[in-house]
């Protein structure tokens, strides 16, 4: 084969695998539906980011630059269509984002040809981003909230010490990103979101306190802090809205999604919990919902996880893992609406095992109507008993 033939076959294998269907898998539990294959993964992104095409500079035709992993996608409807920004690891460990769009948000996914560049702006340099938070605000700007890395240099000796902060940058074509200082805050922070609408003229967040770069410590819950310039932002008044819990699946951590959706009932929201077990941690999602007059106000805490990892899904960089940043409520339009609001379809962007970015998907009126109908977790093995016998009594009643 010539070195010629050799890239076409690439290109080809690589179109292939960009343009292939993606179909539902047979299984669904009502609330949603899973896809069969990934929408993003490392074998996506594009060869001329990891190939050197030239035959004298790389004669064997060598991967210059590996990636390793697509996962944790901020994501957005942006100019018509379904838009993440995905992170994007390296073989060298170090996460960038990365802009990938979709006609359908289920495949076809293409990367733009170039990683986002982001600018340290005011701040110190990051050693590693990711996990963005995408939120169109009602000021008119998309920001993107993520983590920033650095070495905790408390701590020279201890090649692992790192903290976390929230990097803000905002943008109106997610291309030019214009880096604001990361929020300020007396312990660190990771999955800080921003809440779309003011509240109280003020910007809100949502946080999570954490007393080490891994351990949430005493911190730990998706807090909620109001800022009046979110060019400056700064955590004061910091106070915990949804809380860890014993014997849950957010004991150990929770965090915070994707920005909330607004509906008619109230805000959905969409977070990852995590415990721990003898095979280490385990990351799921769950769900709740918080009053349209106050987005602090939990109406609905629906028990135990929303989705799990299932199947090729448990196995990865970091297994047993699946995490969400990034959801788009398909938009409808025109005088041809053939559904009423709240059938609009979600579409839900998850990662698996830190590993691969998959998309599963439902509507409103199902996320909703699971979060106002799934019973709470009673926190005791004799409460879940009797909601389950509860159930049965009801389905053992003549119809
Ligand atoms: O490895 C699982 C996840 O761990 C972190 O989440 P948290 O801060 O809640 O522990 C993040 O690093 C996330 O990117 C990762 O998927």
């Amino acid at each position: 084969m010539t070195y010629t033939d050799k890239i076409a076959a690439l290109r080809k294998a690589h179109e292939a695998l960009l343009t292939r269907s993606n179909e539902p898998v047979e299984f669904s539990n009502g609330i949603y539906t899973k896809y069969r294959y990934p929408i993003l993964t490392a074998a996506h992104t594009p060869l001329e980011w990891r190939y050197d095409f030239n035959e004298q500079d790389n004669p064997y035709l060598m991967q210059r630059i590996m990636m390793n992993a697509v996962l944790n996608a901020g994501a957005i409807l942006f100019e018509g269509k379904y838009t993440v920004v995905a992170r994007v690891e390296g073989a060298d460990r170090k996460s960038f984002f990365a802009v990938a769009q979709s006609e359908n948000g289920i495949d076809n996914w293409r990367f733009w040809p170039r990683p986002i560049t982001m600018p340290d702006g005011n701040n110190p340099p990051a050693t590693n981003v990711y996990d963005m938070r995408l939120t169109r605000h009602e000021d008119g700007w998309i920001y993107g909230v993520f983590c920033v890395e650095r070495h905790d240099d408390t701590r020279p000796f201890d090649t692992s010490a790192a903290t976390a902060a929230a990097g803000i940058a905002r943008t109106k074509d997610l291309v030019h990103w214009e880096r604001l200082d990361d929020l300020r805050s007396l312990c660190q922070q990771r999955n800080v979101v921003l809440h779309p609408e003011f509240v109280d003229g003020r910007y809100a967040l949502y946080t999570r306190p954490q007393d080490g770069f891994i351990e949430t410590g005493k911190g730990g819950g998706i807090g909620w802090t109001l800022c009046p310039d979110i060019t400056h932002a700064e955590v004061r008044n910091e106070r915990i809205i949804y809380s860890r819990q014993y014997h849950t699946v957010y004991e150990v951590k929770n965090g915070e999604g994707p920005a909330p959706i607004k509906t008619d009932k109230g805000w959905l929201h969409l977070a990852h919990g995590v415990r721990g077990t003898a095979d280490g941690l385990r990351y799921v999602l769950y769900m709740y919902m918080t009053a349209l007059d106050d987005p602090t106000r939990v109406i609905a805490r629906p028990g135990g996880w929303f989705m799990v990892p299932e199947r090729d899904e448990y196995v990865g960089d970091v297994g047993n893992v699946v995490f969400s940043n990034g959801w788009i409520v398909e938009e409808v339009q025109g005088d041809n609406v053939q559904c009423t609001k709240d059938d609009r379809r979600v579409f839900i962007y998850y990662a698996s095992s830190d590993t691969r970015l998959h998309v599963a998907t439902s509507t409103i009126e199902q996320l909703v109507d699971y979060c106002l109908h799934t019973p709470e977790d009673g926190f005791t093995t004799g409460a879940s008993v009797a909601t389950i016998n509860a159930l049965i009594d009801k389905n053992e009643m003549p119809q």
